[in-house]
């Protein structure tokens, strides 16, 4: 799979991805410094990361006027690609212009994190709000395969108190390993029940994580009228072999959500090696937010 990081937050977030085999990257952002091409693919961290700088502008219009070709960049990229920004930057004015260049080369998806808007300036704010937008609206038209929205603020909700120094890369960790897993169970076989892709409507979506009871679902972005859900269990095999009531309790689980709110909702689960079991869940919907 691609990873494109645009911006601070898009290359932060790829660089934590990046320890990952399964992916190739692509860091974008100015004063950034780095390979232009892949090394080699299959060996240390930095042989999967490929970096594109670009020059420095004063604000959001310059960067947006002043995409550059990057066709011998992405050159040969091809099938499942994300790509990740942080709204409020300035450099992030240069998505579009560069969706542009490799929609037809890839099954495109963006992960978009909403930064805390509380804390921005006017302008910053309109252009967060602009950026937003747009993106849920090429999502419905069907340009991109889905737009995957995460909130800062939710993020560190779920952490509980980050503190100041590690604070990005303390919420960093929590999206991608999640990310991560539920990619990997994508790929996987369940032992039970199934993944099931969203409908065609539904391009908007977001991660949540949840104990295997089910008793709290944390979201990474509070999404305005689910349509469809996801869970995904993660659970350690031998509980898997062992324990009887586990059945139950994720059919209940399941049942409740479909009953009480009146969606879709499918679910898997996956035998995993590690002690602590986790349900990661998928929200779809197909409502601008
Ligand atoms: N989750 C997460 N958010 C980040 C990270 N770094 C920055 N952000 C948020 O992303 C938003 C955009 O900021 P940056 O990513 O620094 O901006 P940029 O894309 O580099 O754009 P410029 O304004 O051109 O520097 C900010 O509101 C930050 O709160 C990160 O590592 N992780
Ligand atoms: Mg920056």
């Amino acid at each position: 799979m691609n990873i494109i990081g645009l911006g601070q937050a898009g290359c932060n977030i790829a660089d934590v991805l990046s320890k990952y085999p399964q992916y190739n990257i692509f860091k974008i952002d100015a004063g950034i410094e780095g390979d232009f091409d892949f090394i080699g693919q299959y060996g240390d961290a930095e042989d999967r990361v490929k970096v594109y700088n670009i020059e420095k502008q004063v604000g959001p219009e310059e960067y947006e006027n002043n995409v550059p070709s990057m066709s011998s960049f992405f050159r040969g990229m091809e099938g499942e690609t994300l790509f990740i920004t942080g709204g409020s930057g300035h450099i992030s004015a240069m998505t579009l212009r560069i969706l542009e260049q490799i929609k037809d080369k890839c099954e495109l998806s963006v992960l978009y994190i909403k930064p805390d808007t509380s804390l921005l300036s006017k302008n910053k704010s309109l252009h967060e709000n602009a950026t937003f937008n747009i993106l849920q609206h090429i999502a419905r038209s069907g340009l991109l395969k889905m737009l995957y929205l995460v909130s800062n603020t939710n993020l560190e909700k779920i952490l509980g108190n980050v503190p100041i120094i590690g604070y990005n890369n303390k919420i960093n960790e929590l999206l991608v390993s999640t990310i991560h897993m539920i990619n990997v169970f994508k790929n996987s076989d369940p032992v039970m029940g199934k993944i099931e892709d969203p409908a065609e409507a539904s391009r908007i979506a977001t991660f949540g994580i949840s104990d295997i009871e089910g008793n709290e679902e944390k979201s990474f972005f509070s999404l305005d009228r689910t349509k469809e859900k996801c869970y995904i269990y993660s659970i350690n095999e031998e509980r898997l072999k062992t324990e009887g009531d586990l059945r139950k309790k994720i059919v209940a689980t399941v049942k409740a959500q479909a009953e009480t709110e009146d969606m879709k909702v499918s679910f898997g689960v996956f035998p995993t090696n590690y002690e602590q079991d986790y349900c990661y869940i998928l929200n779809y919907t197909s409502i601008i937010q």
